[in-house]
C-alpha cells in the first residue's frame, strides 16, 4: 500500500482555468446535460478513488433544490497544507490548477482513473460557486470559489473566502458542494435515475462501499452497498434469466499491483455477455483484460474436460466461443497507467494486463473447478459448450454446403426435392411437405411447371433433444438451403432466392405443429430476411371432407364444418375428417391446399416466428413444467392461429 503521506510540494502543476472556460468540450465532451453530470462524476470519482484506496467507507451525493449537487466522504480530507512554491493552500491547487494532484504524479494513489479525475479544477471553472470543507487533523477548514464578472468578462474559480478554520472535529473527510454554471450547461436538470445507476455501478464495483443518494428536490433516497460486489452485480444481470447454477461464480487476486475480479454466471440463453471495468470506468470496447480473462476461462475449462474425460473421440473439438455461449461475467481490474485505445477511447491497451488478468483467473478458475463441490458446475459449463460446439459445427456444415458450387443439382440430396421446371423466381413456389406419403401426393398433384415439393420425413425433426443444430443435421432441411438458394445467417443473399413462395404444409396434429415451429424457427434463426420480405407461408389443409351425392365440401376450421352442415341440412351426407395430408389423394391435395384458385395460405410474420421460437424453447427446453403446460392450454393444434397469422386468399 502506498501510505507516504501527502504533501503540497508533490502537487504537479500544469494550467490555468481560463482554457475550460474557453473549451468546455475538451475537457467534459460535451456542454450538454451529460456533460453537466460528468461534472459530479469528477467530485464522486475523487471520493471513490479516496476510499477504494482504504481510506474512510462511506459516500453521500445530494442533489439540492437550488441546482447545486454536493459530495461527501469520510476519507483523509483534501490536504490543507501550503504549496511551498505556489504559495497555495493545497486544497486551492486542487481546485484551481489543471491537472494538478499527486495521483497524476502517480505515487499516492494505487489505482485511478486516468481520464477521470482529470480535474476538480474543471468543476470549479465550470460552476456558479464551488465550497469545500474539509476534515482533518482535528479541524474544520472552510474555503469558497465564484465565478465572478470583471469588467463585461466572466472569470471563474476565483477564491472569494479564503481557506479559514471554521471549527474542531474528531472526523476527517471531504465536502464538496457546487452549482453548475447556466451559462455553461443550458439543460443543468440533475437526473435522479441517471445518478442512481451511476452510484449503483460504483457499488457493484467497490465491494462493501455504501453509497447512498439523497434528493432534496423531491425527498427520495438510496443506499446502494453491496457485499458480494461484482457477484451481485452478475446475479442482478441474470435475475431475469434462467442461471444454470447459483450462486455466481467469484474470483479475485492480485499481482504487481494489479487488482483483479471477475464474477460469471451461466443462464440458459446464447448470447455472449461481458462487462468489463478498469478502475471503475467501463470499457465496452474490451481490450487487453478482457483478452485475458477469454483465454484463462478456454485454457481452463479444456483441461477440465480432460481431466474429468467428459470429451470423447466423437465430439466436435471446443473453440474460445463455445465456453461463452449464455455467459454473463463481469470483470473488473485496477491498475495504474492506463492507457486507453480504440474509436470511443473506452478499449484498454496495456499489454501488460493481458497476462495480470490471464494468471490471475487460471489460478482461481482451476482451483475453483479443482473443488469437489464445484465439480457439478464445471460439467454443467462443458454440456452447455458441447452443445454450443455441434451447433457451431452443423451451422458450418449447412454454410459449407450451400458455400458449394453447383450447390443442390450438383449434390446427391438432389433426390429428395421434385423441382419445377420453370427458373423464374418470381412465380416459383415450393412446398415443404410433412412426410413421405403426402409427398408422394403432392408431387402427383402440383402444377410442375412453377411448384417444387419437398417432402420432409417427420422424424428427424421430432427426436429426443431438439435444437436448432438437429434441424441442420437434416438431410431435408440441408436440401432445403441449397434449394432456396439464398445461403443463410451473414452470407445470406435475398437476390439469390430461388422460390418467391415458401409454403409449409404440415399435419394438423401435434407433430404438425412442432415441425411447422421448427421450420419457422429456422427460417427466423437463419434467414430472417424470408420472413420480414413475406416469402414465407404456411398452407393449410382442410380439416373435413363433408361429401353429398351431388357435392364435396371442405372445411378448413370447425366452424366451417357446422356451417355446412347446417347448409346440407336433412339430406344425407358422409362426413370425413382428415387426420393428416397423407390421406388426401393427388387431386385432392391440389384442389383444397396446393391449387393458387382455391387455396388459402397464411404469411408468416416476424411476430409468429418469435412465438415459434418461444414454443420450440417451451418443448425443447427442460421444463417439463412449462412443456406440459403449454401442450394442455392448446391442444387443438390444428390451429395456425396458434401463430396469430394473416390469412391471405389468393386467386381472382
Ligand atoms: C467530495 C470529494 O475529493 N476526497 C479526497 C480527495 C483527495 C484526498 C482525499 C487525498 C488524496 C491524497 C492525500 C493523495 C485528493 N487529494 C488530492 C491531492 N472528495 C474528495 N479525499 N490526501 C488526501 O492523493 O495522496 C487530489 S484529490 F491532489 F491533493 F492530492
Amino acid at each position: 500500500m502506498a501510505n507516504s503521506s501527502y504533501d503540497s510540494k508533490d502537487l504537479v502543476v500544469l494550467e490555468g482555468l481560463d482554457a475550460v472556460r474557453m473549451r468546455p468540450g475538451m475537457y467534459i465532451g460535451t456542454t450538454g446535460n451529460k456533460g453537466m453530470h460528468h461534472l459530479l462524476w469528477e467530485i464522486v470519482d475523487n471520493s471513490i478513488d479516496e476510499v477504494a484506496n482504504g481510506h474512510g467507507n462511506k459516500i453521500v451525493v445530494t442533489l439540492h433544490k437550488d441546482g447545486s449537487a454536493s459530495v461527501s466522504d469520510n476519507g483523509r480530507g483534501v490536504p490543507v497544507s501550503m504549496h511551498p512554491k505556489l504559495k497555495k493552500t493545497g486544497v486551492e491547487v486542487v481546485y484551481t490548477q489543471l491537472h494538478a494532484g499527486g495521483k497524476f504524479s502517480d505515487h499516492n494513489y494505487k489505482y485511478s482513473g486516468g481520464l477521470h479525475g482529470v480535474g476538480a479544477s474543471v468543476v470549479n471553472a465550470l460552476s456558479r460557486y464551488l465550497e469545500v470543507t474539509v476534515c482533518k487533523d482535528g479541524k474544520k477548514y472552510f474555503i469558497k470559489f465564484e465565478s465572478v464578472e470583471k469588467k463585461g468578462k466572466i472569470v471563474s474559480g476565483i477564491v472569494t473566502e479564503p481557506l479559514k478554520e471554521i471549527g474542531t472535529t474528531n472526523q476527517t473527510g471531504t465536502y464538496v458542494k457546487f452549482l453548475p454554471d447556466d451559462r455553461v450547461f443550458k439543460d443543468n436538470h440533475f437526473s435522479y435515475d441517471t445518478v442512481a445507476e451511476r452510484l449503483r455501478e460504483n457499488a457493484y464495483l467497490n465491494k462493501g462501499m455504501n453509497i447512498e443518494l439523497i434528493d432534496e428536490r423531491t425527498n427520495k433516497r438510496q443506499q446502494f452497498c453491496y457485499e458480494g460486489g461484482i457477484a451481485d452485480f452478475v446475479a442482478n444481470i441474470t435475475a431475469d434469466k434462467k442461471p444454470l447454477f447459483v450462486p455466481p461464480v467469484y474470483i479475485e487476486g492480485e499481482v504487481d499491483e494489479t487488482l483483479v475480479s471477475v464474477a460469471l454466471q451461466y443462464t440458459d440463453t446464447y448470447a455472449e455477455n461481458i462487462f468489463s471495468y478498469v478502475n471503475n470506468i467501463p470499457t465496452p470496447e474490451g481490450g487487453t483484460h478482457e483478452v485475458g480473462f477469454k483465454t484463462a476461462l478456454t485454457k481452463v475449462l479444456n483441461d477440465f474436460a480432460k481431466k474429468n474425460n467428459l470429451v470423447k473421440e466423437k465430439d466436435v473439438a471446443f473453440i474460445g466461443d463455445d465456453f461463452r455461449e449464455g455467459i454473463t461475467a463481469v470483470i473488473s481490474i485496477k491498475m495504474k497507467n492506463v492507457q486507453f485505445e480504440g474509436q470511443t477511447k473506452t478499449k484498454l491497451g496495456n499489454p501488460e494486463a493481458r497476462s495480470r488478468v490471464e494468471n490471475i483467473c487460471v489460478s482461481g478458475l482451476t482451483d475453483f473447478f479443482n473443488s469437489k463441490k464445484n465439480e457439478y458446475i464445471g460439467q454443467i459449463i462443458i454440456e452447455k459448450a458441447k452443445g454450443a460446439a455441434k451447433v457451431r459445427a452443423a451451422a458450418k456444415r449447412a454454410k459449407d454446403l450451400t458455400r458449394a458450387k453447383n450447390s443442390i443439382e450438383g449434390s446427391m440430396l438432389v433426390g429428395k426435392l421434385a423441382n419445377c421446371s420453370s427458373r423464374n423466381p418470381d412465380i416459383n413456389e415450393i412446398f415443404i411437405v410433412e412426410g413421405d406419403s403426402a409427398g408422394g401426393s403432392a408431387k402427383q398433384g402440383r402444377d410442375r411447371y412453377y411448384q417444387a415439393i419437398l417432402p420432409l420425413k417427420g422424424k428427424p425433426l421430432n427426436s429426443e433433444k431438439k435444437r436448432i443444430d438437429q434441424v441442420l443435421a437434416n438431410d431435408e432441411i440441408r436440401t432445403l438451403i441449397g434449394a432456396i438458394n439464398t445461403g443463410i445467417g451473414e452470407d445470406f443473399k435475398l437476390d439469390n432466392l430461388k422460390y418467391n413462395k415458401i409454403i409449409i404444409l404440415s399435419d394438423a396434429d401435434q407433430d404438425g405443429a412442432h415441425i411447422r415451429a421448427i421450420l419457422l424457427t429456422f427460417f427466423f434463426r437463419y434467414m430472417r430476411p424470408l420472413i420480414t420480405n413475406g416469402n414465407i407461408y404456411i398452407g393449410m389443409p382442410p380439416l373435413y371432407k363433408v361429401s353429398t351425392k351431388a357435392e364435396d365440401y371442405y372445411c378448413y376450421t370447425d366452424e366451417e364444418l357446422q356451417e355446412i352442415t347446417s347448409q346440407v341440412g336433412n339430406k344425407a351426407y358422409t362426413l370425413q375428417r382428415y387426420k393428416g395430408l397423407g390421406e388426401m389423394n393427388p387431386e385432392q391435395l391440389w384442389e383444397t391446399t396446393m391449387d393458387p384458385a382455391k387455396r388459402s395460405l397464411v404469411r408468416v410474420t416476424v411476430d409468429d416466428a418469435v412465438r415459434a421460437d418461444q414454443i420450440i424453447t417451451t418443448w425443447m427446453g427442460d421444463d417439463a413444467k412449462s412443456r406440459k403446460d403449454y401442450i394442455t392450454a392448446n391442444a387443438n393444434f390444428n390451429k395456425v392461429d396458434n401463430f396469430k397469422p394473416i390469412k391471405i386468399k389468393e386467386g381472382n
